[in-house]
């Protein structure tokens, strides 16, 4: 395994693989597998582009010689950072049979993120679109490259031009691609990035080994078959939509995957009739959005069998309503990049459907609730919920020092989010102890906001908080401290120590981060409550801004 990474025990190994769980084949063999089996169906779909399995596993050949003949080798990290389309899933096969390890980063993100990811990963390469919603990311690949001690080369989808490689050159490279050595199933074949309760995201591994039997997994519990069309409605560098079945999922029985460009159902109602979509997987503000536009569209959505959902807590007054007015079976999904997955069933009792996260996928995880001092708490009691099994993670990369906290000594991952299990085994997620908010899906850490304002001019002290929203789940809300008492300039002076909301906004969007982190609201404080630990007491200042809101 990459060094950096901490391996499952040998004898844990040992036991998945006996037992089948780990079947020793890398994500490049089971699309070369599935282009044997399904050669001319339909892989993906974008626009008018169908791509079929065969050609998707040519393209990636052609890719992965094109990017060896660049100077691409073994081991090297590759940031990718790509909309929703076909060139994204043909070359993250072609890294990973090369045995590159992609990094996988969200559109959204901007310089500070692809820097630190770049840093973190000691990145050699970046991969990413010319223009995205009319961003031109060569600027931040500049930005990024001019920075770094490693990042050599940058891979650029669209037009050739001075420090850019195009991707469409590297597929045309070599002539006649010859089959590479395969890469060690137990070795990593991306990472993925952690939603981020430390200031900045950590890296996860994920192994050929784990991934191949998470997408298959869920896969079978979805029961995908080779007639389902999956939408990939969120970004697929998420594992939702990756691997949970997901593309890969749906790639591995041979099902088609529909790319699309936008959550939005404006984009996504017709592409669901178009292509008579039968499973799809989304954030619960996105089904909002749906489940609003479903009452007056004139798409037939009646293809559409199962709809996950997960990642951030739902009310049942809200799960209720999302069969009836899709017309089809919900799936309630707990997940996370560092692998545990759990859902519910197609044939559990309604009220478990509308009520809990479900089981987990694999016989093999291992899921625990306990209090404070990790002793395990009973059915019914909520505790931290923590977990290890066949494809949840042994470590973050390179941070050793920081591991030994977020694992047991017996390697359980300490989840940070509190949970309590039904006397029928069904997981229900009641809260975080993890300092992380939950942005209408998008994972936003408290003290990565907080360093960003604590960068800016005229604040002493920052402390962020999630509040209820009712449409996004939680909003960014910060309290700040100005520096002196009314700031070196006054109240509203130019020194800006108040910015209005406007302005803060913008000044933490110039620092170069994804607008999904920028503070929802503003309160400024004389002072932050302490806890007797002399901690910055977050509790107090939920309290403070909910009886604000009931003000
Ligand atoms: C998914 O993955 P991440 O890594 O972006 O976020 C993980 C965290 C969890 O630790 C938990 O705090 C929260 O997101 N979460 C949920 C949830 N599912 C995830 N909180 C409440 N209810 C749920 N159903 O978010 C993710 C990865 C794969 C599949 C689905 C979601």
């Amino acid at each position: 395994m990459l060094a950096g990474c901490t391996p499952w025990p040998p004898e844990t190994a040992l036991r998945y693989r006996e037992q089948g769980i780990w079947r020793g084949e890398t994500l490049g063999t089971v699309l070369r597998a599935a282009a044997r089996e399904y050669g001319s169906a339909t892989a993906l779909v974008h626009g008018e582009r169908r791509i079929s399995y065969r050609e998707l596993d040519d393209w990636a050949d052609r890719l992965a010689a094109g990017f060896v003949e660049h100077g691409v080798r073994a081991d090297d990290r590759i940031v990718v950072q790509l909309p929703n389309v076909p060139e994204f899933v043909a070359i993250s096969f072609a890294l990973m049979r090369i045995g590159a390890k992609l990094v996988f980063s969200l559109p959204a993100h901007r310089e500070t993120e692809i820097g630190h990811l770049v840093e973190l990963s000691g990145a050699t390469g970046y991969v990413l679109p010319e223009t995205h919603r009319g961003f031109d990311h060569r600027e931040i690949a500049r930005t990024v490259q001019a920075g770094s001690s490693t990042l050599r080369s940058l891979f650029v989808l669209g037009d050739k031009s001075e420090g850019f490689t195009a991707l469409s050159e590297l597929e045309n490279a070599v002539a006649d691609p010859r089959p590479l050595p395969e890469p060690d199933p137990s070795d990593v074949a991306f990472f993925l990035l952690s939603g981020g309760t430390t200031a900045l995201p950590k890296l996860i591994p994920r192994t050929h080994d784990d991934y191949v039997y998470q997408a298959g997994r869920a896969a079978e519990v979805c029961e995908l078959t080779s007639a389902d069309t999956y939408l990939a409605v969120l970004p697929i560098e998420f594992n939702f939509a990756y691997g949970c079945p997901g593309v890969i999922g749906t790639l591995m029985t041979g099902g088609t995957a529909v790319l699309a460009d936008t959550p939005n159902p404006l984009d996504c109602f017709p592409l669901v009739e178009r292509h008579r979509a039968t499973v799809t997987a989304m954030v619960p503000s996105i089904v909002q959005l749906w489940l609003e536009a479903a009452e007056w569209s004139g798409e037939d959505l009646g293809s559409l069998r199962l709809v996950q959902v997960g990642g951030a807590r739902m009310t049942r007054e809200f799960t209720e309503r999302i069969g009836p007015t899709l017309g089809c079976s919900l799936q309630q999904v707990f997940g996370m990049a560092e692998g545990l997955l759990t859902f519910s069933r197609p044939g559990d009792p309604a009220e478990a459907v509308l009520t809990t996260q479900g089981r987990p996928i694999s016989e093999a995880d291992e899921v625990r609730i306990v209090d404070g001092d990790g002793a395990e708490l009973p059915p019914g009691a909520v505790g931290e919920l923590i977990t290890r099994g066949p494809y949840t993670l042994r470590g973050y990369y390179g941070v050793p020092e920081y591991n030994r906290r977020a694992f047991t000594a017996d390697g359980f991952y300490r989840t940070g989010d509190l949970a309590r299990l039904t006397e029928d085994g069904d997981l229900v997620i009641e809260g975080r102890i993890k300092e992380m908010i939950i942005r209408g899906g998008d994972k936003v850490s408290a003290g990565e906001v907080e360093d960003h304002l604590l960068a800016l001019d005229g604040i002493a002290a920052a402390a962020v908080i999630g509040v209820p929203d009712p449409f996004l789940g939680e909003r960014i809300c910060a309290y700040l401290v100005p520096d002196g008492p009314d700031g070196p300039d006054g109240p509203d002076g130019p020194g800006g120590a108040r910015r209005s909301l406007p302005e803060l906004k913008q000044a933490v969007h110039a620092r170069g981060v994804a607008d999904y982190k920028l503070p929802d609201a503003v309160r400024y404080v004389s002072e932050l409550p302490l806890t007797p630990l002399g901690k910055v007491d977050k509790k107090a200042l939920a309290a403070a801004a909910a009886s604000e809101q009931e003000g």
